[in-house]
């Protein structure tokens, strides 16, 4: 469906050609990931988590140092695809840590500079019914799952593999550390979960990274083409893309919202801190001083990042062998924010979940009348049982380089462990002592 802003209805987005090879993903070829691919019995059309799940809708990773990650899948016509029961068990923990109960896409929001059209990609578009068949060499090494679409039936279409991600640490154990002279090193892998998907003459395609450190970290990346549409941008909000000074394609930004749901093991209930970093300037001779306060975010907060800023939501639930409350800390990616709509100004949103809330801007699913934008969801109720939205920018002025295809432009943002395990949880064996002050 078509979703205007105000009076003005954007101009009909159309399909572009076939699917493109999305060559740019393509690391080395790496182990086999994940279950064998079954066809799917059904696929739930609604948003909400399957009370189940099955064979063909399950994810189990074993990475390097043992970690293994599960989690279950789902499919969504706006959306697209949908992480549910996401959990990260780590060598060394006897059951696995439930961390986000679903995790997802929430917008994808594209104001043309001019002011003459503007997107709403995930709800104002057919992005969810067009998802893209991949070949075999899109997933090296992995498995591609068949999604069932509603209404658009059986598409091959949700890469599952790993991927390399180089170092996990690195210590060199000498007698400046008091140790051996053994070196330490280990490289690192992710489970890697993606699909794509068309909106226009876009593709979007949908990563999610689990390491074996148990970093989570999401990024969409733009591909496909320009819009045929949008080469007739005016000065200052157009690139030429072609010969000469023709074909200017008309700037625009893809503001990225995704939508997690945390359930820090097993509990809906959780904290949200923000922490902020003063630094003081040397008085006289001495050194500079950085003092960090933590803020209880106890009511829905529309957050704006700064230099020495950030946020964790934090388990009510759980606590690691060191007896510190399980958390998770998010770590924007670059982003580009667009301050147009209410909805675009802020780097993140915790509102108190509300099932009927599923997208960051032009909502579908809550009553008539209902507000229809995280903004206005954010409006001070207590927050016990958060909503976490994530909203990366970026500001797309072409180059002669985006044709063709385009290449991919990535956004997106980490989750990173913080105190969820009692030390590294890929520590070596021989190191397993050293946690707190080490021995000198
Ligand atoms: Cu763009």
């Amino acid at each position: 469906m078509h979703v205007s802003h105000g009076n003005r209805l954007p101009r009909a987005r159309k399909a572009a050609g076939t699917a493109l090879a999305v060559s740019a993903l393509l690391g080395a070829a790496i182990t086999t990931a994940g279950p064998a691919a079954a066809a799917p019995k059904a696929a739930p059309r609604a948003p909400a988590a399957p009370a189940d799940c099955s064979a063909a809708y399950k994810i189990e990773q074993t990475l390097d140092g043992g970690t293994t990650w599960r989690m279950c899948w789902h499919y969504n016509t706006n959306s697209g695809l949908i992480l549910d029961k996401i959990s990260y068990q780590p060598k060394g923990e006897p059951k696995p840590v439930p961390v986000l109960t679903s995790a997802r896409l929430a917008q994808i929001h594209v104001p043309y500079d001019d002011g003459q059209n503007e997107y709403d990609d995930i709800t104002g578009t057919d992005f969810g019914m067009r998802l893209q068949k991949l070949k075999a060499s899109e997933c090296p090494g992995g498995t591609i799952k068949t999604v069932k679409v509603p209404d658009g039936g059986n598409v091959p279409g949700l890469c599952t593999t790993t991927r390399a991600r180089g170092h996990a640490y690195r210590l060199n154990n000498d007698a400046s550390t008091g140790g051996t002279g053994k070196v330490y090193t280990a490289q690192g892998k992710d489970l890697l979960v993606y699909t794509v998907n068309k909106a226009s003459w876009y593709e979007y395609i949908t990563e999610w990274r689990f390491s074996s450190d148990g970093t989570i970290t999401s990024n969409v990346g733009a591909t496909g083409s320009l819009s045929p549409y949008d080469f007739d941008g005016g000065d200052g909000r157009g690139w030429p893309i072609g010969k000469g000074d023709q074909a200017k394609a008309e700037s625009h930004s893809h503001n990225v919202f995704w939508r997690l749901n945390f359930g820090l093991d097993g509990s809906p209930k959780a904290k949200v801190e923000q922490y902020d970093s003063q630094v003081t300037p040397p008085n006289g001779s001495g050194s500079p001083k950085t003092k960090t306060t933590r803020t209880p975010v106890t009511k829905e907060l529309m957050g704006d990042r700064k230099d020495m800023r950030w946020w964790r939501v934090v388990s009510t639930a759980g606590k690691n062998k060191d007896g510190h409350p399980r958390s998770y800390e998010i770590v924007p990616g670059a982003s580009q924010k667009h301050s147009g709509r209410p909805f675009s100004k802020h780097d993140v949103y915790f509102t108190q979940y509300k099932k009927c809330e599923q997208y960051a801007s032009n909502n579908l699913g809550c009553p008539d009348g209902y507000p229809n934008s995280v903004d206005k969801w954010s409006n001070g109720e207590t927050l016990n049982h958060p909503v976490t939205w994530v909203n990366i920018g970026f500001h797309h002025i072409a180059r002669d380089e985006d044709q063709q295809p385009m290449p991919v432009h990535w956004q997106g943002f980490s989750l990173a462990p913080r105190d969820v395990t009692a030390m590294n949880p890929l520590t070596p064996q021989d190191l397993s002592g050293v946690n707190g002050v080490p021995r000198t």
